[in-house]
C-alpha cells in the first residue's frame, strides 16, 4: 500500500515511504510525451482505447515520480453515458444541445453503464502494471459541477447563469437531474473500485458558484450519498470542492476521508476549521507553478513546513496543487517540486 492510501486510512507511514504526492491534471496537460501522443491521437481516442488510456495514466508516474496515478478520463463521460451527445473539438469539449435549450429532455436521460466499459478495462490494465507504492485514484465529477456543464454547456460563462437560473426556477427538473447524476455516479464509482481504484476523488470544480447555504443544504446531501457508497467498499474518498471558502467547515469526517483544498484558501486556516481527523490535500497555486521554479520555491517550502507540522495529526496531509496543472507549465518545474518534497 502506497503513502497516499496509508495517509487517507490513517495508517502509520514508515521511514522508507515517500511523502504522499500527486498533481491534479498531471497527465493530460504538460508532459512532452503526452503532447507528442496528442499529435497522433485525438483526446477522445486516448481516453477510450484502454491500452492508450493506461499508457497516459502511467506517464506522470514515470516522468514526474508522483506516487498517485489518476485515471486518464474526464468528468464529462457521465453526461455522455446519460445520453447527451458530446464532441471533443479543437476548442475543447462541446455538447450538441445543452439541457437549458430543452429542459424537459432531462426526464428522458438514462444511464448506460456499458458506454463506460473502456474505463473499467483501463483500470484493470493499470492494476496489473502499477508499482506497489503508487495508488490508483479513480474519479468522477460531483453532481453540481456536472449539472452546470450539462445545463449550461461548455466553453461558456463560468458563472453558469443558465444553469443556476434553471436550478432555482425549475426545482422539480433540477432534483430529477441531480438525482440521475448521483445514481449514475454511484454506479460508476463502485464499478471503478471493482476494477481496481484504491482511492476515489470527487471533483467539484464549481462548488463555489452557489451561496454557501444553498450549497450545504441542497447539494451536500447528494455529495455525501456518493461518497458514502464508495466508503462502504473500504476505499477512502477525497472531496475537492473548489471555491467553498469558509463553508469548507461543513466537510467533516462524516462526509469524506480527505478534503482537497483550493489555492484560494489558506491551508492553516482550513486546518483550523475542519476536524483534525480529515486528511488535507493541496494546495500550491498552479499559476505560481507555471511562473517557474524561483516563484514556486518559497511557497513550496512553506507547504513542506505545514506538512511536517501536520504529521502529528491522524489525517496528515497529501501534497498536491490547489487546482489542475495549467497548460504551458514546464515539466521541469513539476519535477523540481517532487524532488524537493521527497528530499526534505
Ligand atoms: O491529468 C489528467 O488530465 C487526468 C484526467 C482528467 C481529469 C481528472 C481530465 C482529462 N479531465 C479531468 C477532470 C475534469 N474535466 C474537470 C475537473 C478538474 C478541473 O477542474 O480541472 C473538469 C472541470 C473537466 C471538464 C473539462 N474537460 C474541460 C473544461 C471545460 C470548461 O469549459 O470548463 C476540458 C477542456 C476538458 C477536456 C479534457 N479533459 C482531460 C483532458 C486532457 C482534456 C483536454 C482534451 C484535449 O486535449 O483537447
Amino acid at each position: 500500500m502506497g503513502p497516499i492510501e496509508k495517509t487517507l486510512k490513517r495508517l502509520p507511514i514508515s521511514a522508507d515511504d515517500e511523502k504522499p504526492l500527486w498533481f491534479m491534471r498531471q497527465a493530460g496537460r504538460v508532459l512532452p510525451r503526452y503532447l507528442k501522443l496528442r499529435e497522433s491521437y485525438s483526446f477522445d481516442t486516448l481516453m477510450k482505447e484502454p491500452e492508450l488510456a493506461a499508457k497516459v495514466t502511467l506517464l506522470p508516474i514515470e516522468d514526474l515520480k508522483v506516487n498517485g496515478a489518476i485515471l486518464f478520463s474526464d468528468i464529462l463521460v457521465i453526461p455522455e453515458a446519460l445520453g447527451m451527445e458530446l464532441k471533443f473539438t479543437d476548442a475543447g469539449p462541446r455538447f450538441s444541445s445543452p439541457l437549458s435549450q430543452a429542459p424537459n429532455s432531462i426526464e428522458h436521460l438514462s444511464f448506460d453503464d456499458s458506454k463506460l466499459q473502456h474505463v473499467y478495462k483501463t483500470l484493470e490494465i493499470l492494476t496489473r502494471e502499477l508499482p506497489q507504492k503508487v495508488t490508483m485514484i479513480g474519479f468522477c465529477g460531483a453532481p453540481l459541477t456536472v449539472f452546470c456543464y450539462m445545463v449550461q454547456g461548455l466553453g461558456s460563462d463560468h458563472d453558469f447563469p443558465a444553469a443556476v437560473s434553471l436550478f432555482y426556477k425549475e426545482e422539480k427538473l433540477r432534483n430529477i437531474l441531480l438525482e440521475k447524476i448521483t445514481q449514475a455516479s454511484i454506479e460508476y464509482a463502485k464499478h471503478q473500485v471493482a476494477a481496481g481504484a484504491r482511492v476515489f476523488q470527487l471533483f467539484d470544480t464549481w462548488a463555489g458558484i452557489l451561496p454557501a447555504k444553498d450549497f450545504t443544504e441542497i447539494i451536500l446531501p447528494y455529495v455525501q450519498r456518493i461518497l458514502a457508497s464508495i466508503r462502504e467498499t473500504g476505499v477512502p474518498v477525497i472531496y475537492f470542492p473548489r471555491g467553498l471558502g469558509l463553508a469548507n467547515s461543513a466537510i467533516t469526517f462524516e462526509i469524506a476521508d480527505g478534503l482537497g483544498v483550493d489555492w484560494q484558501s489558506d491551508l492553516a486556516e482550513i486546518d483550523s476549521i475542519v476536524p483534525a481527523d480529515i486528511t488535507l490535500q493541496g494546495n500550491l497555486d498552479p499559476r505560481r507553478v507555471k511562473a517557474g521554479w524561483p516563484f514556486v520555491q518559497p511557497a513550496l517550502d512553506q507547504l513542506i513546513e505545514f506538512h511536517i507540522a501536520r504529521r502529528a495529526k491522524p489525517g496528515k496531509h497529501i501534497f498536491n496543487l490547489g487546482h489542475g496543472v495549467i497548460p504551458g507549465t514546464k515539466m521541469e518545474t513539476l519535477q523540481k517540486i517532487v524532488q524537493r518534497i521527497q528530499e526534505k
